[in-house]
């Protein structure tokens, strides 16, 4: 199929915008594309994955005590190394490692950025050939330009990340990203190996009828959840319910689809999850971003997660994200319970 001349690339799109900043140095557009890069090797592996012996556990343990899959690896190290031998980030932080890794040379040092990413989340999914995905955050440094990044780089609230995206390893590879001017997708070609803007300017439709919930943990929930969930099961709900429940236990997934279509995403604190399960800094904040740049919101079930101070790389928390007015359903239950 000859490419349309008029569906731009990643990197030609990431160039265009550049030309609304003349003062952009071009780091964050560069981060980018690197990030890409990073994606289009990782994808290779997770589609080869049944048929290469990559799948199999690694046999180690990651900071989170999970089994790490050798694909988990690779995709940390693709995603290091780009960004350690780019001209855009000074260090990174990411789920498979236990501490921040400064890249400290004096490239780096000048770097404007720092990065956090999960490499690939879902990857109890992996044998099971169920979508998975790598999902990413970016902040400015605060520390010294010139000097090597520091951890306060890296514990900063959501609300100051100035990108945030993900890519998809689903039917089709899309890579998603938002900064404040809005939120693109980036469908992969493979025959050209380019990321074509396939949904330009996404929006979070208002409303939805699907819910997003593992089940499983229902009878441990807050009364509240349990009341909404409820509510969202029954033929008067707002939307005209009931609604669909669907959750495929990989939230880049679930959490993709609730952002075209519209849904809520609900991973709330559980007895054996107290603090709940998903990672603020690379979890919860980069789609948090991503969903409130394209008109939805999401809370750790108390404040906007965005306005939440880091105190761990690896802390975890609460997550309810999704479209404006199933958010408000939601915390109009919530709030019920709270007072
Ligand atoms: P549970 C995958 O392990 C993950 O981190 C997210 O991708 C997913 O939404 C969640 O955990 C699933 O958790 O406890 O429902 O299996």
């Amino acid at each position: 199929m000859a490419t349309n001349r008029n569906i731009l690339t990643l990197d030609e799109f990431t160039i265009q915008e550049m030309r609304v900043f003349p003062q952009a140095t071009g780091q964050l557009a560069g981060l980018l594309r690197d990030i890409g890069l990073a994606g289009k090797r990782i994808n290779v592996e997770v589609n080869r994955a049944g048929l290469v012996d990559i799948l199999g556990d690694e046999g180690s343990t990651n900071v989170q005590g999970e089994e790490v899959k050798k694909l988990d690896i690779f995709a940390n190290n693709q995603l290091m190394g780009v960004l350690r031998h780019g001209i855009s980030c000074a260090g990174i932080g990411s789920e498979e490692l236990d501490d921040i890794v400064v890249f400290d040379d004096e490239i780096s040092n000048k770097s404007k950025y720092i990065c956090l990413f999960d490499p690939l989340d879902g990857s109890s999914n992996i044998d099971v050939n169920v979508s998975i995905g790598t999902i990413f955050s970016v902040y400015r440094r605060v520390s010294e330009l010139g000097k090597p990044a520091t951890k306060e780089d890296f514990l900063q609230p959501g609300n100051k990340q100035v990108a945030a995206g993900y890519i998809v390893y689903g039917s089709s590879t899309m890579l998603v990203y938002a900064t404040k001017r809005g939120v693109n997708g980036f469908t992969l070609d493979q025959s050209i190996g380019e990321y074509l803007l396939s949904h330009p300017n996404i929006k979070c439709p208002p409303i939805g009828k699907m819910y997003s919930v593992n089940h499983g943990n229902f009878f441990v929930f807050e009364q509240g959840v349990k009341e909404y969930i409820t509510a969202c099961q029954k033929k008067d709900a707002t939307n005209g319910g009931p609604y669909t429940q669907r959750y495929i236990g990989s939230m880049v997934s679930d959490v993709h689809r609730n952002l075209i279509r519209g849904g809520i995403f609900l991973y709330p604190t559980t007895t054996l999850k107290p603090k709940g399960k998903l990672r603020l800094l690379y979890e919860c904040n980069p789609f948090a971003y991503i969903v409130e740049k394209a008109g939805g919101r999401a809370t750790n079930g108390f404040i906007n997660i965005l306005d939440v101070i880091p105190i761990e790389l690896h802390e975890r928390s609460a997550l309810y994200i999704g479209s404006m007015k199933m958010m408000d359903e939601l915390e109009g239950h919530m709030n019920t319970t709270k007072k």
